[in-house]
């Protein structure tokens, strides 16, 4: 297999308004980030990913962007970016963008022109639809709720946005907006930054007829993203994009890619389709959805969680590139949604986790906090939330169709709504978790004073420590980085045992997922049995069971 930087990574995710604030206004800035580079040197991470940095007026924090070429104001300057940027490679770590082009903020110049009038330049930027019999265009459903459709007075038609009303969708039909987009990334490329993580790239191609779908979301539309998944032009696209861009680079490219599968990922992340790196598959995101979607009670199935995971590994083997991850800043907390966040198992099942993860082939992504085993947030009043999708959400089902009561609702969104990764970044045991000395834009996590990174750098024990050496591990051995993956007792539901394999050399890993003592089969005890050496593990001594949680790599 052909050796690629950016398979060799392993990526850290920063969501900039929670990492660190150095001017006590409580929303993490530039400054701060450059003042935390050290930490992430010594945890040995390759690249940082941003979440978007760019002017907003914040109505999906940084996701609806007002202008692609302008640091928002709250995060610093662009000269606090280029510094920031050098100081990153001083420190041999590169620079990834989010990159938000399925739609803008309706504040940006161009929606602004836009809406205007019917014959303004920029009016083709966007998709404009006369109404259907006096209403919306069609029966699509917005990602956050209501319509995809915005209806607009003055010029009498609709505009579409999948996501919010202040998220209007860029038209990519248009030439004119491929190239303002291409435009806008290679003067980005040209700053020296290293790579995009594309933002619902899988959603940029619309159909060909707009029509109505089946109805399937609770407040009675059709979901817009199961529509415009994969559309008919979105290879066309890329490729152009790959063409006009990311070839004349040396990038990492990561597309956000809700709704693929893994015969599509062969073609977003081909080896040889001139698209893009590797793509971020939702498929294991959803194995504790149920009726009402995210917003369920579902417990982990173990054999689901493999088969997918396995899936994934073995369909894009030697053809295309996988994306490694539990958390970003749309997913609950790893370690409290499937691991245990009690006090006696967090550390120990956080630990399991990663190895599970970090074992597997692809490209891993740790967002920030995880390497602390960082936890969900207790929320129990629906205003200590500011995600717009918890917000929405809480409206429908409490208020409006009374499917939970308030009780029930806010036990679920503190397992699945999007802030439990939002909360500040705990950095130590003062006020705040030394996030700021301001009042934090959102609130601190409780167990700050017990889970924070100055307890844990110096610890060889911790959550921080065994991240470390999980990264180091891969840094040393390429059989973590390209060996062959193969799962073994698929339907086991409380051990995910698998093998990797590069040439002579052989790992197995085995991870106990619950909190039982568990017996090994027959089979693998022989094989664990004549290993030749450990390459990690969660617990510090053997033992004949696998303990709760326990995690092992043997070499075998
Ligand atoms: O998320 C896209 C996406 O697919 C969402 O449906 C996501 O899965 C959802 O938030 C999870 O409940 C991206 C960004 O990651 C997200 O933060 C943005 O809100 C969204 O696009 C719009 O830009
Ligand atoms: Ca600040």
């Amino acid at each position: 297999m052909q050796r690629k930087w950016w398979k060799e990574a392993v990526v850290y995710q920063i969501y900039p308004k929670s990492f660190m604030d150095s001017n006590g206004d409580g929303i993490g800035d530039l400054p701060g980030i450059i003042s935390k580079l050290n930490y992430l040197k010594e945890l040995g991470i390759s690249v940082i990913w941003f979440s978007p940095l760019y002017q907003s007026p914040n109505k999906d924090n940084g996701y609806d962007i007002s202008d692609y070429q302008a640091i928002q104001e709250s995060f610093g300057t662009m000269e606090d970016f280029d510094r920031m940027l050098d100081e990153a490679h001083k420190r041999g770590i590169k620079i990834v963008m989010d990159l938000v082009v399925n739609h803008t903020s309706d504040q940006h110049q161009w929606f602004i022109e836009s809406k205007k009038s019917k014959d303004n330049p920029y009016r083709d930027y966007y998709i404009w639809k006369d109404p259907k019999d006096g209403k919306e265009p069609t029966n699509w459903g917005g990602c956050f709720g209501g319509s995809a459709w915005q209806y607009d007075g003055e010029t009498e038609q609709y505009y579409l946005h999948q996501f919010a009303i202040g998220q209007p969708d860029l038209n990519w039909e248009n030439a004119v907006v491929r190239k303002e987009v291409f435009d806008m990334m290679n003067w980005w490329c040209e700053k020296g930054i290293d790579g995009f993580r594309m933002d619902v790239i899988s959603l940029i191609s619309k159909p060909d007829v707009y029509e109505d779908g089946p109805i399937n979301t609770e407040d009675g539309y059709s979901a817009v993203g199961a529509i415009t998944a994969n559309g008919p032009r979105v290879h066309e696209y890329l490729k152009m994009m790959n063409e006009e861009v990311l070839s004349k680079y040396d990038l990492l490219t990561v597309g956000e890619t809700s709704g693929v599968t893994t015969e599509e990922a062969k073609q977003y992340a081909g080896f040889n389709t001139g698209e893009l790196n590797m793509v971020f598959q939702f498929e294991h995101m959803d194995v504790d959805s149920d009726e009402h979607g995210k917003w369920t009670m579902k417990q982990l199935y173990l054999p689901a969680l493999k088969e997918i995971m396995s899936k994934w590994q073995t369909e894009l083997a030697d053809q295309a590139w996988n994306s490694l991850y539990w958390d970003n800043h749309d997913q609950p907390r790893i370690v409290s949604r499937w691991g245990n966040d009690s006090e006696q198992y967090r550390v120990i099942s956080a630990k399991m986790l990663a190895t599970c993860l970090h074992m597997m082939q692809g490209t891993p992504y740790i967002y920030q906090g995880e390497e602390l085993g960082m936890t969900n947030y207790p929320f129990t009043e629906i205003e200590q939330a500011d995600d717009i999708e918890i917000i929405n959400n809480y409206h429908t089902y409490v208020e409006e169709k009374g499917i939970y009561t308030h009780e029930q609702m806010m036990e679920i969104i503190s397992r699945k709504g999007r802030d439990n990764a939002r909360t500040p970044m705990q950095w130590n045991d003062s006020e705040n978790a030394g996030f700021s000395t301001g009042i934090p834009w959102l609130g601190v996590n409780p167990n700050y004073t017990v889970i924070n990174a100055e307890s844990q750098i110096h610890d060889k024990d911790s959550v921080f420590s065994y991240y470390k050496e999980l990264i180091r591990l891969r840094k040393e051995h390429d059989i973590i980085v390209y060996g062959k993956y193969e799962l073994l007792y698929p339907q086991d539901e409380k051990l995910y045992v698998f093998t990797r394999t590069l040439e002579e050399k052989k790992l197995l890993v085995v991870c106990n997922f619950s909190k039982d003592t568990v017996e090994l089969p027959e089979d693998l005890k022989k094989q664990t049995g004549m290993n030749k050496g450990i390459l990690i593990q969660n617990y510090s001594d053997e033992s004949e069971v696998l303990r709760p949680y326990e995690a092992i790599v043997y070499w075998v």
